[in-house]
Order: C-alpha cells, then sequence, then structure tokens
C-alpha cells in the first residue's frame, strides 16, 4: 500500500491509502489462546496476572444477544438515528458517497465513533456492566468513573493500522494513575482483520516517547516486536489492559469486518488536568530535538 494513492473500497468506491507500516512490525511471538470464561469467573490471580502482565483476556465477558444489541446501537449511531451525536470519524472521501449508502454500508465508511454512551444505551450498558465495573475496581483499587468511550471499526480490506502505543500517551491524568482499558470484540477479531497485539508486561517499562508519524505512536524501531503477542477474541471476548501497555492494531487484510468499542476507566478520585503540558512533558512533544 503506498502513501495516498488511490485504491477500490467496498462498493467499488475509490478511497485514499493511507501509509503502511514497516514489513514485520506485526510479527509475534504466541498468540493468546487461553483467557478466563466469563466475568464472573476472574479469581484475585487473574487480578495479580493483570498487575503483573498488563492485561487480562476474558472469553464470553458479554453474552451473544448483549453483542447483537451493541452493534444494533453501532449501526443506528452511524446511520445517523441519533441527530445530536456528531462523533463520526469517517474515513476520507467517505463524504462523497454518504447519501448514497444504507445505515449498514455507512459502516465500511467509518474509522472511528467516539462520546456515544450518552446516547445510545446499549454501547453504554456493556460500558457499565455491573461485573465489569466489580472486576475494574478491584484491580483501580476504588470506585472508578469511565472517562472515554470509543468504537473502533476497521472496515473490510481498508481498516488502517493503530500504529504501537501506550493509551496514556494521550490522557491528561497524573502520571501513576492506574488506567485500565477495556476492547470489546463486537465482531471476531482475527489476525487477518486486526486484532490487537500487545507487548506483555511492557507497562513496567513506564512511559515511551511517542511520536507524530502514521499517528501519536511509539517509534517503529523502539517497538520490541519480538516481545508482542497477538490476542484474537471472538464477539463478546474482551481485552483488559493497563494504559501504560504497548500495544497496536496491523492493518485489516481480510473481507471481514472489525468492530469493536473500547472504555477507558480510571480511579474516581483523580483528576484529568485541562491542559496537556504535563502528559506533553513525560511523553515528548513532537520536535523537541529527538527524532526517530
Ligand atoms: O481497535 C484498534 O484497532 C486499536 C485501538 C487502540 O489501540 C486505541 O484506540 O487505543
Amino acid at each position: 500500500m503506498a502513501g495516498n494513492t488511490p485504491s477500490p473500497g467496498p462498493n467499488g468506491v475509490e478511497l485514499i491509502d493511507v501509509e503502511a507500516p514497516p514489513d514485520g512490525l506485526y510479527e509475534y511471538s504466541t498468540v493468546v489462546t487461553d483467557g478466563i470464561n466469563g466475568l464472573d469467573a476472574v479469581t484475585d490471580e487473574d487480578i495479580e496476572f493483570f498487575k503483573a502482565y498488563g492485561y487480562l483476556v476474558i472469553h464470553n465477558a458479554f453474552s451473544q444477544p448483549e453483542v447483537d444489541a451493541a452493534l444494533n446501537g453501532m449501526v443506528d449511531l452511524i446511520g445517523g438515528k441519533y441527530p445530536d451525536f456528531k462523533g463520526i470519524m469517517f474515513e476520507s472521501k467517505a463524504r462523497e458517497v454518504l447519501s448514497s449508502l444504507s445505515p449498514e454500508q455507512r459502516q465500511d465508511y467509518v474509522r472511528k465513533i467516539s462520546w456515544f454512551v450518552e446516547h445510545e444505551p446499549r454501547l453504554k450498558a456493556l460500558s457499565h456492566h455491573p461485573v465489569l465495573l466489580a472486576v475494574l475496581e478491584r484491580i483501580i483499587g476504588e470506585q472508578t468513573t469511565m472517562f472515554q468511550d470509543m468504537g473502533l471499526i476497521k472496515p473490510p480490506l481498508i481498516g488502517r493500522e493503530k500504529p504501537w502505543h501506550q493509551d496514556f500517551a494521550y490522557f491528561n491524568l497524573p502520571l501513576g494513575t492506574q488506567v485500565v482499558g477495556v476492547w470489546v470484540a463486537l465482531d471476531e477479531a482475527l489476525i487477518e482483520n486486526g486484532c490487537m497485539h500487545v507487548i506483555p508486561g511492557s507497562h513496567r517499562d513506564g512511559p515511551v516517547i511517542h511520536f507524530q508519524r502514521r499517528d501519536w505512536q511509539i517509534c517503529d524501531t523502539d517497538v520490541q516486536v519480538g516481545r508482542s503477542v497477538a490476542v484474537p477474541l471472538k464477539p463478546g471476548g474482551i481485552l483488559l489492559f493497563d494504559g501504560l501497555l504497548h500495544h497496536g492494531t496491523p492493518p485489516s487484510q481480510s473481507t471481514k469486518r472489525r468492530r469493536a468499542v473500547q472504555y477507558h476507566y480510571r480511579p474516581a478520585s483523580v483528576q484529568q488536568y485541562g491542559d496537556s503540558e504535563e502528559r506533553l512533558k513525560v511523553f515528548g512533544p513532537e520536535g523537541k530535538d529527538v527524532y526517530c
């Protein structure tokens, strides 16, 4: 995939390609196949595993009816059912074809949706599931506040990479705050359609400088690819991950959709900073005499 060349997207519409990641960036040492079965089954050892490795896989966290309801909610958000909802980030060129697409087809032109939980109760239900919140409280050590919600969509074949990064680099929170991300597979997330890749234990290395390249990201040559693992999930499976865990997703090479939602939680007692100054001091403002 070369930069900025048109290529056929769904329904034959031309889309602008984005820069491809370097070869080998998403090689992995292992595919994670084990995990907990159900939110109720999380033990104290699992909480310790999370603290040691920075992630936890829970299969069947949500039932198929809950997943189907969430997908219907996502289709309604993208299809324009809620006029007050403005949080849709479309793929380039989508604007030209939007009016000709059905709500179902529209999903294949969306990259991301955000700030939707107050508009869509079926997606809020996942984020506020009482047993999920209880697990998060055990990790965070106090009552939690959800402070970010996102729908992450990789349309078939054109779904782009999310380069390696630490989510904490995006948050204006005091360093040391225990942040937990919850990534929920709504479709089956496979290696081919861009499942999550993580570097176990990398949260313990602390904050890493990020650069504005294909995204706000860890330098490709700093990624410890040899330590990375791929985390495929069935619909309803979730990945819990530490805000400092290195993670990323490769571009889709599949005709299968990969839709997911991601929620972030922090301790209720910790407030966000009003500006990004502290964050950029730690994660590196672009142009600060460092190059990757
Ligand atoms: O779902 C994806 O493709 C990547 C999501 C992610 O890592 C993020 O937005 O922080």
